[in-house]
Formats: C-alpha cells, structure tokens, sequence
C-alpha cells in the first residue's frame, strides 16, 4: 500500500512513461525527438481531445509536426501541462473506454505573460501552420465584419506589436515574416463557425487594412485561410475522471480530457506552405468544405443547444439525461428532421436521414456524462450560427418556423431565470443580458421586444415580422418555463 501511495503522488511526465499501464496507449514516438511545426491558439480541452490526437497519430512518421499551444489570457493551461511536459490523458468514451497519452503539445504559452516567446513562434520558419480554437467569441467579429468597437480589437489597432487578441497575434506574426522575407505561415480555423476560415481571413484583413495597406495586400495574395469542419464531442473534465486516470496511471494527471469515440475533422485542401498529410490519419481533404460545416452546425449543434435550453427549463442536467425524455427527444428529432434539414443545402451524397440519426445515437451514449449547462455557455455567440440562419433560409423558403423559434425562446426564458436567481450567465454579453433580463415581466410582446434589441444576436431578423410573431408564440407558448409549461409547448408545437 505504501508503494502505492508513493506512486500516486507522482506526476505524469516523459519520466513516468516507462512505468504506466500496458493498458494505457502512449505516444509511438519519443516526444523529445520531434520538433514544432505549428502554433495552437487555444489550446483548450477541445482542441487536446481533438487536433492534437490527430497529430499525435501523425508524428511516428513526421516528427517535424508538433505543436506549440498557446493561450492568450489564461496560465491554466500551461500551469498544469508544463510540469507534466506537455503530456495529458485522454479517456475515449464508448463502449469500451480506453485511456491514452497525447504527446504532440511540445511547448505551452501563455500569450499574455509571453508575448515575445509567442512572436518568436510566429516567426519561425519552421512553424508552417497555425490552427485556432478560440470559440465564437474569439473572432471579435459583429456580424461579418472585425467588431472594430471590441476593447481587444482597439487596443491591439493602437499597438499592433504587443496585442491581446488572436486576430492581432496572426497578423503581427505575419507581419513579422513578411519583414523577414519569409514564407507565411496557413491558418487554419478549427472553430464552430460555418466559413469559419473565410471570416477570419476577412477579419484579418480588415484588421491589417487598419494598420497597413501593404501588409493587407500582401496577406490577401499570400496567405491562405482555408475552412474546416470538427466535430467530436468533448465534456468538460470532471472529478470522476481526475479519479480515474488517477487511478488507471498510477500517477496524477492535472488536466486529463475525456471525449467520445467518434470524430471527424473536414479540411479545406488550400494551403499557402507546407501541410501535415492529415489524409494518413483519418482527416478528411476536401476542396469544398461548405455544406459539411453548415449540416454538422445546424444539425447537431442546433439540436444540442435545443436540448441545453429546453431540458435546462425541464430541470434535467445531461444531454443523456434530456434524450430519456420522449417528449424533449421526440421534440429533437422532428426539429432536425422537418425543419433544419429541409432549410439546408445539404453536402452532396449526404444522407440526411442516416446523419441525424447518427447523431441522435451518439446525444444517447451512455459513457457520456455531458452537461447541458456547459453547452448552454455562450448563447448570444452560438444561437446565430445554430439557429437563427436556419431561421432565416427557411423564411426565404417560405416555410414554417414555429418549432424553430421553440429553443430560441427557451433560451430567453433560461437567461430570465438566471438573472432572477442571481446565478451569473456564462456568455461575453453577461451584463447586457442580465440587466435586460431583469427589466422583463413575463408579458411576451414587451419581453421579446426588449430581447429582439440585441442587434448582436438577432440582427438580420430582428425587424421580420413573421420571426416576431412566431417567437412571440413560442415564447408565450412555454408560458411560465415550469417543466410541466415546457412540456405541454413541446407536444404543441408541431
Ligand atoms: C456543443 C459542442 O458545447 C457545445 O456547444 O454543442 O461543443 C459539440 O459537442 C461539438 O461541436 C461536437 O462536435
């Protein structure tokens, strides 16, 4: 037992390898020999779960791909990564859950404590390749365009060699190459956003317009912003899992991630230096990634905020949990079924019906504990990207979109709630949606007027009066938000 206990108390590290179960898969190569070949802005649990693994595949055979993570605020990813050497667990969730050390992160930074060290990065010659998680918010974009108004975005204009945020960090780095002679480096957004590399490189541009026209040109002829689609999911981690890997390693792992089996990840094949073959390793090289990202965002990213918003009213706590409701699962299905999926130009050969069904299998996994409030963070970023666009293509088409304004209005009652509990909204528009939550009385003319002000959020809609009319139904539909209101909306509705 004493043994056991000294061994627990042992961190993960290159050191600790050696020692770890034959049960757990460790990286096929020696971390040490490979070398970085790409920056990560965002290095988050998503990003591990995702990107790294298929690196990590990938450098056996080309070690000159590692990655440099790099967050531009927080130290936590770097405070519990670097004294493990970069390596961390991940628990694959399925029906045989297999844990495995991800080695590809060689080096951690935290931009704001080392912006020199980050610039250095973004110089480097070697460094081919710069992939982004940020989530919605991180683009700083109001609509299409770079929000020139957001505090990170005037400050990074006023100072571009010391900025704060990623948009400033991608041009600075290309600026810097450009003054060196050197080739450019491809970004490769990695986010929930469908023409997610399209609206970057229109942010980046827009940004570089700002401070100098040369650079904007040079960056529009040279430097590629192809798309991707990613798609796995990936719960935040928990204390049980802390528990297990703990447990299974026989050693501590700071920040394991756990997500589940099935994963894919489109890329647009249009880059400006060289590529790592993602081909070999299971990514998908496409020359039109459009169709993917908008049915995988629409589909499954808009029944999952359904879910998160309606089953949060319904008080359930997990996705799991919200597919054992028939009423709330049924409500989903039809939802992808009748109204998405016709609203959508779908990617050729895409059967629809299989797709959803997939995904509907994959909300039932019973390894996975996935909580509806983690993917109710961020509202006013994801429901524009999730819902409103259906919304609007299928008011262009002339259809109906009653049961689509359901979760729109379930979210509305769910940041109502919050505010009168005084719970804190997890959303960059906290403020703004808490005092105008507080201000609202139930009546559903003057609530939903009072919420179709945020231009952010409901902008091009806003003023359609048929959006307004059936978000006002919707609304009044769910009555006071108890379980039992929100039940009786979801039989209605269809
Ligand atoms: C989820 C996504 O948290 C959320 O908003 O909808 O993270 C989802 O699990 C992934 O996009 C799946 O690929």
């Amino acid at each position: 037992m004493a043994g056991m206990q000294s061994q627990a108390a042992t961190r993960l590290s290159l050191q600790a390898l050696a020692n770890l179960p034959s049960s757990v898969r460790k990286p096929a190569y020696e971390p040490a020999d490979t070398r970085i070949g790409i920056v990560h802005l965002g290095p988050g649990a998503f990003h591990r779960a995702h990107q790294a693994v298929y690196l990590d595949d990938l450098l056996a055979d080309h070690p000159d791909w590692a990655i440099c993570g790099v967050s531009l605020h927080s130290t936590d990813v770097r405070n519990a990564l670097q004294p493990q050497d970069g390596l961390y667990t991940l628990a694959l969730l399925g029906e045989q859950s297999q844990l495995r050390v991800i080695g590809s992160i060689r080096e951690l930074l935290c931009a704001r404590e080392e912006p020199a060290a980050v610039l250095a990065r973004l110089a480097d010659p070697a460094v081919r390749l710069v992939t982004l998680t940020i989530t919605e918010k991180g683009y700083c974009l109001a609509g299409q365009d770079l929000d020139v108004s957001h505090p990170d975005i005037v400050h990074d204009l006023a100072s571009p060699s010391t900025p704060h945020s990623a948009i400033g960090y991608l041009v600075a780095g290309l600026r810097a190459r450009r003054q060196l002679g050197l080739a450019p480096y491809t970004v490769l957004s990695c986010d929930n956003l469908a023409d997610n590399g399209h609206r970057l490189r229109r942010a980046a541009l827009q940004f570089a317009q700002r401070i100098d026209a040369d650079l904007a040109e040079w960056i529009e002829a040279e430097v590629a912003f192809p798309c991707s689609m990613v798609d796995s999911i990936t719960p935040a981690t928990d204390d049980a899992l802390r528990e297990r890997v703990q447990s299974e390693l026989g050693c501590v792992d700071a920040w394991p991630i756990q997500r589940e089996t099935y994963t894919q990840w489109v890329i647009e094949d249009r880059f400006c230096n060289e590529r790592p073959p993602f081909e070999c390793v299971g990514a998908t090289m496409s020359h039109d990634i459009a169709g993917y990202d908008r049915a995988k965002l629409r589909l499954l990213n808009g029944a999952h905020s359904s879910l998160a918003y309606l089953g949060s009213l319904m008080d359930l706590e997990t996705v799991g949990d919200a597919m054992s409701e028939p009423r709330l699962a049924g409500f989903v299905g039809r939802l992808m079924r009748e109204s998405i999926a016709p609203a959508i130009a779908l990617p050729e050969g895409m059967d629809a019906g299989a797709y959803i069904d997939a995904i509907l299998e994959r909300f039932r996994n019973p390894s996975i504990r996935h909580r509806l409030s983690q993917i109710a963070w961020d509202g006013s970023q994801k429901l524009p990207v999730r819902l409103l666009s259906t919304i609007a293509d299928a008011l262009a088409l002339g259809r109906s979109i009653a049961p689509l304004c359901l979760p729109i209005a379930a979210w509305m009652h769910f940041v109502r709630r919050q505010a009168r509990n005084g719970v804190a909204l997890v959303d960059p528009l906290n403020e703004v949606l808490s005092s105008l939550a507080v201000a609202t009385t139930g009546d559903p003319d003057g609530d939903v007027a009072a919420f179709l002000q945020l231009d952010a959020v409901f902008a091009p809609l806003s003023a359609d009066k048929r959006f307004m009319a059936a978000l006002r139904a919707a609304y009044a539909a769910l009555g006071n938000a108890t379980p039992a209101a929100v039940t009786s909306a979801l039989v209605a509705v269809h």
